[in-house]
């Protein structure tokens, strides 16, 4: 067991590593974080994405450039592939309980959220069918339709194109899918996923839950 001091800084120490761009204390940290059995789930949503969050702040407020976000983006990414093997372990234990299809809507490239979320939910025994981002409705329609989907998962990380969510939705009941929509990123709330006949989910751990309760309730 990792004494709660520890934790506490190597999660500090995750943070800082992205919030202030420094690509191999990032990686460092992370084994570090591995090595000290943090749970590597905290160490992206407590440690991780906190930094990003604190980068895109000050990128809203034009106090970073288009060009650091991108960097503490890889910075992120590349920690996160050192925590990867760990969260995946006990995917491959299970049974595949539904077959979801994921991605980011059209017209949004933000995928890190959408990652986290494929690896909780292969860890909690679900099929994934990732169309990536910038995924067009068109896509998701056809993949579920081949896939027999369990349930559609999007997306959306802007105020610009959060809306594709329910035109997604409206495709979706067009094409005969009748498989419910887990919906989620920074541009999303509860009261939008209600409007559109969708349910909410804020983060890859409740995602899990969230698909688990909507497994089944398609056909
Ligand atoms: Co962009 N970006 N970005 N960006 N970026 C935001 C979203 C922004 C809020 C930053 C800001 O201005 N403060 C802002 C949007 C403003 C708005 O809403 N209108 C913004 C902008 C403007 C842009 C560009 C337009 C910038 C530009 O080019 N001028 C451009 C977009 C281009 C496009 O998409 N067409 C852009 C680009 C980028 C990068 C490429 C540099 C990079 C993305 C890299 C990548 O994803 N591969 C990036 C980043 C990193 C961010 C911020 C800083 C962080 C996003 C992130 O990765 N968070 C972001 C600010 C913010 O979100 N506060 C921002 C960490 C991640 C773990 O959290 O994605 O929320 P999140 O996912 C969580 C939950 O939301 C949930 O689970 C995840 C894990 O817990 N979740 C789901 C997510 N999806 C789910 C799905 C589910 C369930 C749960 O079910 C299906």
């Amino acid at each position: 067991m990792v004494e709660e001091a520890d934790k506490k800084a190597i999660l500090s120490e995750l943070e800082n590593s992205v919030k202030n761009l420094q690509e191999e204390e990032a990686v460092e940290a992370a084994k570090k974080a591995l090595a000290a059995g943090v749970d590597p789930v905290e160490a992206i949503e407590d440690g991780l994405a906190k930094g990003i969050r604190e980068v895109g702040e000050k990128f809203g407020r034009k106090e970073m450039f288009v060009v650091e976000l991108i960097y503490a983006a890889e910075i992120m990414a590349g920690a996160i592939k050192v925590l990867e093997p760990e969260l995946k372990k006990a995917a491959s234990k299970r049974n595949v309980v539904a077959q979801v299809v994921l991605g980011t809507v059209a017209g949004d490239i933000h995928d890190i959220g959408k990652n986290l979320v494929k690896i909780m939910l292969e860890a909690g025994g679900f099929e994934v069918h990732d169309l990536g981002k910038d995924a067009a409705n068109e896509l998701f329609v056809e993949k579920a339709k081949e896939v027999g989907a369990g349930i559609v998962g999007a997306s959306s990380l802007m105020t610009t194109t959060v809306g594709m969510q329910k035109s997604l939705v409206d495709a979706l009941r067009a094409a005969g899918v009748t498989a419910p929509m887990m919906v989620g990123g920074a541009a999303v709330s509860e009261e939008w996923a209600a409007e559109i006949g969708a349910t909410y989910s804020s983060d890859a751990g409740r995602a899990v839950d969230t698909a688990k309760e909507l497994a089944g309730k398609g056909e």
